[in-house]
């Protein structure tokens, strides 16, 4: 096997490395990848001759692209992802774990000869400003032309990342296969993946392996794999913060500029969120956006915190996004997109549930056959992937290595019912609490049931490298510290709140109109950090009265508002009850501080609701 290594690499270290991987997997080449848009081309050009991708409308969707995977490879796999730590307690009750030794023997038969007849590309990515101190480097080895285009949009990917790694600098290595040996007497299919599959993560050697799908949130390892769960380890030894959130800055009238974190669980709105227009009637309010998936939250010596978007592009869900839900989403859209599991039309353009409210005729779906009425022509977790610069709500700052400052968290579940549209803890621990015990139901970007209210805590169910007991340790001790240097210099540490954007009638319809409409909550939010709005202490939390939020131009009435925030007895103790049952599973590193919340939580209940 020839390793072709470029002149641009020059880290002993990193080649012996790929020498490693590639006498284990056997591919047929290696490809150095630099990054350059004639390498983009030409493996694009390479997808659409063997089926993988196909072109669209050049005037509709210019420099765009569909790709549809295999039907059975269209998400996250949760129960296929684990977290090897050395001992089971380090991973916790909430991940799947395997003993290290035992799941690298596994790994490394399946791994042998699986890129047999495949090229093998080296895939050197940033997370974060190429160079920047609060950058991490990764470089990911994959058999999938998919993954390269798709990481060259989501990170900062190519030759440069060589010159900042030198000789001898840190870099995670990230090892992806489709599981797919190509036999020379074989025809590949359009998206090889193995049924069988593995998400694996070694949180104390810092190493990535997956094994068998060639979906983003498995294959794309830099996002969940990197950023999220081993980046959680690495804040956690560090002293910052890894999370699943959002990151918007807001300006109001007078020109006072507050960035905003927040985190919901995947396809709960988040790329919305982020992307935001103000209703018409807030005259000089401006949202935006900095990032829409992961936050990398670093303290500052005077207890503020400062968050940066390690990411480079935008990997949201197609459905539902249209010229009212999200604009700024479909101006994104105007070029250079790969679409993934959407439907397309016979002149090319493409179409998801929710684009308009007709589907066009002739439409192809998603699985590459004639849609039918009745079924879904996108899959309801197909994706685009393109380039956060592309979108013009883009912050000024959001590139800029040092961060911004963050005046508020916002933690949002998909609640049915229980959960008010907005609350304000009472202090740090409270909102740890809340953050910790948040329930919501599950959505299409996990292989599952869908629509079952499950415990996920900060929106990092899926997403936290190491004992989530720890991690909400670790949340409580960064406030401690943040609050101390606060108080020395005279800042505000972020305050939490809670949303649930989610509240449905008895017909099953949402009540609260979302989207746009959601900065009426953002405002009430932003002047509560100003110390400008009121709230009414209930037991759950802060919370305003109808009269406490902006309605200029809205008929959403007062009866409607009791509806999406009134708070029900019985549903409030079946929430405890889950609340209980989540920390009966974490066990005994679960922090007392959390557990004599519950208790004030429950005591507060009994007086306030039961007297
Ligand atoms: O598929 S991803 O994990 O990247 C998206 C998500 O589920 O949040
Ligand atoms: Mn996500």
């Amino acid at each position: 096997m020839q390793l072709n290594t470029p002149k641009f690499v020059n880290h002993p270290k990193l080649i012996a490395w790929v020498e490693e991987i590639a006498k284990l997997t056997k591919p047929a080449n290696i490809e150095w990848c630099d990054g350059s848009e004639t390498e983009y081309n030409r493996l694009i050009q390479q997808m659409i001759s063997n089926g993988t991708m196909q072109t669209l409308n050049e005037e509709k969707h210019p420099g765009s692209y569909l790709a549809n995977s295999d039907p059975s490879d269209v998400a996250r796999v949760e129960d296929r992802t684990f977290i090897c730590s050395n001992n089971k307690e380090d991973a916790g009750a909430t991940n799947n774990w395997e003993d290290p030794t035992i799941m690298r023997g596994k790994l490394s038969k399946l791994f042998d000869g699986c890129m047999t007849g495949r090229t093998m590309y080296i895939v050197p990515f940033s997370m974060g400003p190429l160079g920047s101190h609060i950058a991490h480097i990764g470089i990911e080895i994959t058999d999938s032309p998919y993954v390269v285009v798709s990481m060259r949009k989501m990170a900062r990917m190519g030759k440069a990342v060589y010159d900042v790694l030198g000789t001898n600098g840190h870099f995670i290595p990230c090892v992806h296969s489709v599981g797919m040996p190509l036999l020379s007497n074989e025809k590949d299919v359009a998206w090889p993946c193995n049924k069988e599959k593995y998400i694996v993560h070694y949180p104390e050697t810092r190493e990535i392996w997956s094994f068998g799908s060639g979906y983003g949130g498995n294959a794309l390892l830099g996002k969940k794999c990197l950023a999220l769960r081993i980046a959680s380890v690495m804040g956690r030894e560090q002293g910052w913060l890894a999370e699943h959130m959002l990151i918007l800055g807001i300006t109001n009238p007078k020109g006072k500029k507050h960035y905003i974190a927040a985190a919901f669980p995947s396809a709960c709105g988040k790329t919305n969120f982020a992307m935001l227009i103000p209703p018409k009637e807030y005259n000089g309010w401006k949202i935006e956006t900095v990032g829409d998936d992961i936050a990398w939250i670093k303290p500052s010596e005077d207890g503020q915190l400062y968050a940066i978007n390690p990411e480079a592009g935008f990997f949201g869900v197609a459905p539902g996004t249209n010229t009212k839900t999200n604009p700024n989403c479909m101006a994104t859209l105007h070029k250079d997109v790969i679409y993934t599991n959407v439907a397309v039309s016979d002149t090319g353009e493409v179409w998801w549930e929710g684009l308009t409210k007709e589907a066009p005729n002739n439409l192809t779906n998603w699985k590459g056959q004639p849609h039918q009425n009745g079924e879904k022509a996108a899959h309801p977790n197909a994706r685009f992937t393109v380039a956060a610069s592309q979108c013009p709500s883009i912050d000024a700052d959001w590139e800029n290595p040092a961060g911004v400052p963050i005046s508020a968290f916002i933690f949002g579940g998909r609640r049915a019912d229980t959960i008010p549209l907005v609350s304000e803890a009472f202090d740090w621990v409270d909102g740890v609490y809340k953050a910790a015990t948040m329930g919501s139901e599950t959505t299409a970007a996990a292989v599952g049931q869908q629509g079952i209210v499950r415990r996920d805590p900060f929106a990092m169910l899926p997403f936290t490298g190491y004992n989530m007991a720890d991690y909400f340790d670790h949340w409580l001790q960064i406030g401690e510290e943040l609050h101390a240097k606060a108080k020395t210099h005279g800042n505000q540490p972020p305050k939490i709140f809670n949303v649930n954007w989610f509240r449905r009638d008895e017909q099953g319809n949402f009540i609260w109109p979302g989207f746009g409409q959601n900065m009426r909550v953002l405002e009430w939010i932003i002047n509560r950090c100003d110390g400008q709005a009121n709230a009414t202490e209930t037991p759950i939390g802060l919370v305003p009265e109808y009269e406490d939020i902006n309605w200029a131009g809205s008929d959403f009435s007062i009866e409607q508002f009791e509806q999406v925030t009134n708070l029900d007895q019985d549903q409030w103790v079946q929430e405890l009850e889950s609340h209980y049952a989540l920390f009966e599973k974490l066990g005994g590193r679960l922090p007392k501080a959390l557990l004599e919340r519950q208790e004030l939580l429950l005591e507060k209940f009994k007086e306030d609701i039961y007297a």
